[in-house]
């Protein structure tokens, strides 16, 4: 397979101003009728008679029946078909060209392009799943206006939709088919055409927006799960008003539709009117979903809605600048969950997210910058890089511009680009325009990866009253980029007086001071900045509220760490506080586990959880994130050679020794909090179910240490039977299936009995017992791949029970046998015959295999050569699989 690259990139030959499609949907054959109005692109030569030289149009996975231009058939002889394109050699400038295919859409299982999902049908068209329907143009710099006609059994399939208005339906014919047409005024790339043919019901809302307009809004599902779909609705009500408040964007068509379907590769997608939704990003209410789902519902639904702006009105001119609508759309869905619940509960979760998966992404064979250079297969680019690091870089515009200037920003990115194709350096463009910052160094932020590391000193000179912060930058090679230039980083900081106050801060040359908290511009590789009127040494806080993605090293003492966890104002600050100094006592710890040394964890540090725990100041959701310990995946990425097994043990330590310590407080935590209040889902109850099951699991951890842990298991045993929320439910679970009790079996039965007819509760039920600790695990997983709710053709099963595994159990996937690895690739090549996305993602669990002791290196490397040397590797899968072995 061969690599694109964004240098090569040239405009379209031609471009195709309306596309009329007719699908004919059959159980057997689908056929499809395209009329496309097409020119030769005026930008690249003055129109001639002759037209723009060859036209190759893409295609794959179909069967071509005909073709026809300016209404004469083609005979063979005139065009040429391949595996991937039709080919008319010489195309007049002005044409309407016809063709018609046959798809077999049942046999499907890629779930990209035109496919059925429980009986229904439905498309997936990004990024190139356009070009499995009909040939065509499949790329987003070409928008047409769309017109689509369906045909289909009319018991069958009574609602059918497509984007835009619709404008035609007929009722049945005498041949029990009918037909419905729709409409969409906006000029549209292929990627966000949809087609949902099927049985489904559907809620019904409006929104009258800020100028007065009425819209239809509209969820459709599959029959019997109407009573899960209030969540979402009002999800997109807060959305709407949102955009229209904060950035003055209202919605543009008469209707607004979601479609939630079981079988979908990713969360969601953004069609223009017709929204596309995993129905795990639409389905919700308390019996089934746990606050994480409800939250995941409406972020999903934002993201999907905002994007009508930020990727459908201006989209990307192509697939190299897909984060200039997904950082700037995931950047938008941040804010706006952070608007609906704690802003630095929000960030603080964004920030762990981050550094779990982008932070590794940046440092393996995969690092990429946040707008590649090139790829063998784009939907391998739909990565937490061009996703999360690239909301962060549009956050750190935000920081730059502040928010009145990066709304002026917005605005004539808009009014410069509405209706167009456009560039992650346009979208700059606008930016600094709008604001004049200047952003040219900015820049780098696009076009080079990795994670850029800060090294942070301070000293204070108590006679002149000054204190200095040098501040060293660098970035380590990434593949293809051995050498980075600095970067521009906004760095937002604090200095905390011994009283633990903000100083005002006045830096040299300055005529006052310019607040307490503030943005300092950090450019140089190296670079000081003096701090005067400082009479008394600073505690510095660093990095407030994460304002780069970048990791900052400053030698703060233990003590500076606890003063900041209590001290400073900025929140997220005292979270990191907290987590910088458990870090560094559960790394000691490994260290002397692996020296044979007795382990103990600082009375010090269980303490201040303590103190935490019992601050009845303290929002519960925040006081969680604090008594959360470092992931084992976390602490792995801060050690040269990741020491599996000792992480684990010394995590399951650091949790049992703050259980023992602090069991009394946990219960007295548990017990007021507990309980089966009134159901909500705002920020003050989901913290409150936070904080209580947190204390759940610490106790939990007490569960082999006799009288103590009888109790913990009887309060984990109560809360699994007797509560009604599904987040307590499952955390009670969750307790239990790292558990040999007797209890654990009971529970797990239990549960699937009462759930076997919700899929995504069953979701739940396989990852739980996917990611549970016990030595046996493996054994379980293999035996649950044939469990009769197991389905290897469904993304969301193969991401609960196979990707739950691999990736969220560490201590099991990575069992020196090798035994997880073997059975990881084993599913990776079934998947790659059946659905290469979903296939990538899982031989993606491999790619830092580098980071491993020799012994695991050499079996995950076994693994990858076998993958990689398997005939008929799909490219999404050779591309992972080969640039980990680089
Ligand atoms: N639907 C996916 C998303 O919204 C891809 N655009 O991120
Ligand atoms: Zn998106």
């Amino acid at each position: 397979p061969q690599a694109i690259h964004l240098k090569d990139y040239a405009p379209p030959p031609y471009l195709i101003d309306t596309v009329d499609l007719a699908f004919d949907l059959g159980e057997d054959v689908t056929r499809v009728q395209s009329k496309l109005a097409m020119r030769s692109n005026p930008a690249l030569a003055p129109a001639s008679a002759t037209g723009g030289g060859p036209l190759v149009l893409d295609g794959q996975d179909m069967r071509l029946v005909s073709v026809a231009l300016d209404g004469r058939a083609l005979d063979p002889s005139e065009y040429s078909v391949g595996p991937d394109s039709l080919t008319l050699p010489n195309p007049p400038a002005d044409f309407i060209l016809e063709i018609v295919t046959e798809l077999r859409p049942q046999e499907n299982t890629s779930l990209s392009g035109l496919y059925r999902t429980s009986g229904n049908f439905c498309t997936q068209c990004e990024a190139e799943g356009f070009r499995k329907i009909t040939y065509f143009l499949d790329r987003p710099d070409v928008m047409a206006r769309y017109r689509t006609t369906i045909t289909a059994d009319a018991m069958r399939y009574p609602v059918m939709l497509s984007n835009g208005n619709l404008v035609a339906a007929s009722k049945m014919e005498a041949d029990g088919r009918h037909t419905v047409s729709w409409e969409d005024p906006f000029a549209k790339p292929s990627y966000l055409f949809a087609l949902v043919a099927g049985v489904l019901v559907h809620i019904e809302d409006t929104h009258v927006t800020k100028s007065g307009r009425t819209v239809a809004l509209r969820i459709y599902v599959e029959p019997g799960n109407q009573d899960k779909c209030d969540h979402a609705m009002a999800s997109l009500k807060k959305s709407m008003t949102w955009d229209e408040e904060v950035y003055g964007l209202e919605y543009d068509l008469d209707i607004f539709m979601i479609v939630a379907v079981g079988d979908f590769n990713m969360g969601a997608m953004e069609n223009k009117g017709l929204n596309v939704f995993n129905t795990k990003y639409v389905l919700a209410k308390p019996e089934t979903a746990t606050d994480t789902d409800f939250l995941g519902v409406e972020a999903v639904v934002a993201h999907e809605y905002f994007h009508n702006w930020t990727g459908n009105r201006v989209t990307c001119r192509d697939w190299f600048q897909l984060s200039l609508k997904e950082g700037l759309t995931v950047f938008r869905d941040q804010e706006f969950s952070s608007d609906m619940h704690s802003r630095p509960v929000k960030r603080i979760a964004d920030v762990q997210r981050l550094r779990a998966a982008q932070f590794p992404e940046d440092s393996g064979p995969m690092a990429h910058p946040i707008r590649p250079d090139s790829y063998i297969e784009i939907n391998n680019f739909y990565t937490t890089t061009v996703y999360e690091k690239g909301a962060e870089v549009v956050r750190m515009i935000h920081t730059l511009l502040g928010a009145d200037g990066f709304r002026k920003g917005m605005d004539l990115y808009f009014q410069r680009h509405d209706g167009q194709a456009v560039t992650c350096d346009d979208f700059v463009a606008a930016m600094a325009d709008a604001t004049s910052v200047d952003l040219g160094q900015f820049r780098r932020w696009y076009s080079q990866a990795g994670t850029p590391e800060l090294d942070v000193t301070g000293a204070h000179d108590a006679a002149a009253r000054t204190y200095r912060l040098t501040v060293r930058q660098s970035c380590p090679p990434t593949p293809g980029q051995p050498v980075k230039q600095p970067f521009h980083i906004p760095l937002a900081l604090g200095l905390l007086d011994p009283s633990g106050a903000d100083m005002p801060l006045r830096l040299a040359g300055e005529a006052a001071p310019a607040g307490t908290s503030r943005v300092l511009d950090v450019m140089e590789a190296e670079q000081v900045f003096d701090f005067v009127d400082v009479a008394e040494a600073p505690v510095p806080s660093l990095l407030r509220g994460f304002s780069a993605p970048v990791k900052l090293r400053f030698p703060h003492g233990v003590d500076d760490l606890t003063f900041l966890m209590a001290n400073d104002s900025d929140a997220f600050n005292r979270w990191e506080a907290g987590q910088t100094l458990a870090t560094r006592l559960m790394l000691d710890l490994v260290a002397d586990r692996a020296a044979g040394r007795p382990l103990e964890l600082s009375p010090g540090f269980i303490a201040a959880f303590g103190k935490i725990l019992k601050d009845p100041t303290l929002d519960p959701a925040f006081a969680a994130q604090a008594l959360t310990l470092p992931s084992e995946g976390y602490l792995g990425q801060q050690m040269p050679v990741i020491d599996v097994d000792g992480i684990h043990e010394v995590r399951a330590f650091c949790r049992r020794a703050i259980a023992t310590a602090l069991r009394d407080d946990l219960i007295a935590t548990h017990r007021a909090l507990g309980g089966n209040e009134p159901f909500a889902i705002d920020a003050a109850a989901i913290g409150r179910r936070s904080l209580k099951n947190l204390a759940l699991g610490y106790l939990m951890a007490l569960e082999e240490s006799g009288r103590e842990g009888t109790e913990a298991v009887e309060l984990c045993v109560g809360q699994f039977h007797n509560a009604h929320a599904m987040t307590d439910v499952i955390a009670a679970l969750g307790c239990l299936a790292d558990t040999d009790l007797p209890q654990r079996e009971v529970a797990l039965r239990r549960f699937y009995d009462l759930w076997k007819d919700e899929p995504l509760v069953v979701d739940k039920w396989f990852s739980i017992q996917a990611m549970s600790e016990r030595p046996g695990t493996l054994e379980e997983v293999k035996a649950l791949l044939g469990h009769p709710a197991f389905e290897i053709r469904n993304p969301n099963k193969v991401y609960a029970l196979i990707g739950g595994f691999a990736g969220g159990n560490p201590v099991r996937f990575h069992d020196i046998g090798g035994g997880g690895y073997r059975f990881l690739a084993d599913q990776v090549l079934t998947l790659n015959a059946l659905n290469p996305q979903v296939a990538s993602r899982m031989v993606k669990m491999f790619a830092r295999w580098r980071k491993y002791d020799p012994r695991r290196q050499a079996l995950m490397r076994a693994e990858l050569e076998r993958i990689v040397q398997t005939p008929g590797l799909s490219r999404d899968v050779f591309e992972i699989a080969s640039k980990s072995l680089e």
